[in-house]
């Protein structure tokens, strides 16, 4: 197949079981400065090792959602080149460590997270926040509105899973701004699991209740994690919306550079991953979906969620990489 033809009938299979190399370097990386208090040290080693798989790609990539702008990234920034250069055109985004506290303090749900797409098919969101709301697959398209009141949300999505308000466990970060919807969930009686970092996790979670015990996200959290967790969603399926929090005029204009033109616009997961989507994740700590990186004696465990919008596989692939040199 050429590479045109690759473009045109989305992103070549092959690529998909490539990614999960990706994610799995780096989360080892990082899994080895786990509980170590350090957070900048152990987002250096993911991001080295991110960078280094990346780049022995057959793409042509340049990261949209990365560690941040060229003078404050020096490696994974926003516009780099990655890949060979030979291969399709795409676009990624990425967090080489989703939780960079979580992993300091050993806590669950640390991740390593790659999202790849055609060229030009992912919003290229500045750091900036996102409101946002998510639930999983099987209800009805707008079950809930990111617009709507807290709590009604909760009263809906318990009548569309048919269960009583009770049994419904939003999560949301644990951040004073967070307080009102807080309280507005426990009001109608549905539970909620505060989480210290890590919402791309929280949005995936959503996508597997029984799994995970949570049934929707809410709040607000990074807007790359924010195209990051759409990534995925548009891959498992669910909902989700999200709308960038311009408050000053030097975020607008920032975000215009980067072709934002409606301040206000709500993103469904659709509009911030379009086309073909691969999507993976390697758990660097323990967490509700993913068991983080084993250390044998003579191996090293990974678990990784590898994901394709179009075909819609979930794959999980736990690997026992013996080659211990190469980490
Ligand atoms: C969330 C969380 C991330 O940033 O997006 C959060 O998922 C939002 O920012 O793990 P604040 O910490 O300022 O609330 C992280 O915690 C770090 O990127």
């Amino acid at each position: 197949m050429t590479i045109a033809s690759n473009i045109s009938a989305g992103l070549d299979r092959v690529l998909t079981m490539e990614l999960v190399r990706v994610t799995e370097r780096a989360a080892v990386a990082a899994a080895r400065l786990r509980g170590r208090g350090d957070e900048k040290a152990a987002d250096q080693v993911a991001v080295d090792a991110m960078r280094q798989e990346l780049n022995r790609l057959a793409i042509k990539g340049t990261v949209v959602i990365g560690e941040g702008e060229r003078d404050e990234a020096p490696m994974l920034y926003i516009g780099e080149e990655v890949g060979t250069g030979r291969g399709p055109e795409v676009d990624i985004a990425l967090d080489p460590l989703e939780g960079t506290t979580i992993c300091a303090k050993n806590l669950p749900n640390a991740l390593a997270v790659v999202a790849l797409a055609q060229k030009g098919s992912l919003l290229n969101a500045p750091d900036v926040y996102m409101e946002k709301i998510a639930i999983g697959p099987g209800y009805p398209e707008g079950t809930v509105d990111l617009d709507a009141p807290p709590a009604e949300n909760i009263v809906n999505l318990a009548k569309a899973k048919g269960v009583p308000v009770t049994e419904i466990t939003a999560c949301i970060l644990d951040r004073p701004r967070h307080a009102k919807i807080i309280e507005a969930v426990r009001s109608t009686g549905a539970a909620i699991r505060l989480i210290g970092d890590g919402d791309v996790a929280g949005v995936i979670h959503t996508t597997d209740p029984d799994e995970t015990g949570i049934d929707i996200y809410m709040g607000i959290g990074g807007a790359p994690e924010g195209v990051l967790a759409a990534a995925a969603l548009r891959c498992i399926g669910g909902q989700m919306q999200g709308r960038l929090v311009l408050d000053t005029p030097e975020k607008i204009e920032r975000a215009a550079r980067m072709g934002v033109d409606d301040p206000k616009r709500v993103y469904r997961a659709e509009d911030m991953a379009r086309g073909d989507v691969l999507f993976a994740a390697t758990g660097v700590t323990d967490g509700n979906m993913l068991a983080g990186v084993k250390f044998g004696r003579n191996s090293i465990t990974t678990h990784t969620i590898v994901l394709r919008s179009s075909s819609r596989t979930v794959r999980e692939i736990k690997a026992r990489h013996q080659d211990l040199e190469k980490f």
